[in-house]
């Protein structure tokens, strides 16, 4: 895998003290004239065909054991957030596979949030359950595109998570006294009644940060506080 993929981490930074919180790890195909590239149509075949499975448990393998090389080289542990698709969450040998990589390389397993797409939150049958079961290894979870199915939050509140990331299309663009502002501040006061930890992604520019940190999200993510990079830069950048 190492020669043809690599993960790149982005920032999730705190509003408050813009202390970073947590990384989110991206998977980027090493294209052999383009350079690193976002495996977009990769990542679709790859789920079609099954071969996300082996692929999604490198990432997961690889991401907490640069987590833990981390902390030991920084003396910093944040928190290091993976995606995990459709096909790996319904695969019956991921929570038993989670649960060997806590073992093995050590990671703190509430340093692990694992996110899942709302869309697939709310369309998985046993999603409760494989959810309660990785709640019981003591890693969080995370609900990724949150707002997207607004209409759903009453069936999202009966599942166990801990984190919700407001969808970028929300926040692009947003700006004072504007309807989406409006709407971020509506979702970010539901999900904080429901005691969700809020991050909003996609935070592209000063502006929109403005906004952000009156709609009173607790962390942000986006290109303007940090794009993805290698785990080496992640270091510079921790420092
Ligand atoms: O679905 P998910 O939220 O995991 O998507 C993460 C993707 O969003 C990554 O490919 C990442 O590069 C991209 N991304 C991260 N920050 C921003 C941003 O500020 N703007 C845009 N347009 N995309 C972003
Ligand atoms: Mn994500």
């Amino acid at each position: 895998m190492e020669d043809r993929f690599a993960i790149f981490y982005q920032p999730i930074v705190d509003l408050t003290g813009e202390r970073l919180e947590a990384y989110e790890a991206l998977l980027r195909w090493k294209h052999p004239e383009r350079g690193f590239v976002p495996p977009v149509s990769s990542l679709d075949v790859a789920e079609h065909s099954g071969l996300i499975i082996p692929l999604g448990k490198w990432v997961i393998q690889t991401a907490c054991r640069q987590a833990v090389q981390q902390d030991a080289e920084m003396g910093a542990m944040p928190s290091v957030s993976v995606n995990i698709s459709p096909r790996q969450f319904e695969d019956a040998d991921l929570v038993p596979f989670i649960g060997e990589v806590i073992e093995s390389t050590g990671i703190e397993a509430s340093s692990l949030q694992l996110e899942i797409s709302e869309s697939m939150a709310l369309s998985v049958d046993s999603v409760a359950t494989t959810l309660g079961n990785l709640r019981e290894l003591g890693v969080r979870i995370a609900i990724d595109g949150f707002g997207t199915s607004y209409a759903a939050l009453s069936r999202l509140q009966e599942l166990p998570v801990d984190i919700v990331k407001i969808d970028k299309s929300f926040v692009r663009a947003i700006k004072v006294g504007s309807v989406s502002e409006a709407i971020v501040t509506a979702i970010v006061n539901m999900a904080r009644i429901l005691d969700y930890y809020v991050v909003a992604e996609g935070v592209e520019t000063a502006a929109e940060l403005v906004v952000i940190r009156k709609t009173g999200s607790h962390a942000v993510q986006g290109y303007y506080l940090g794009k993805p990079m290698p785990p080496e830069k992640l270091n510079e950048a921790l420092s």
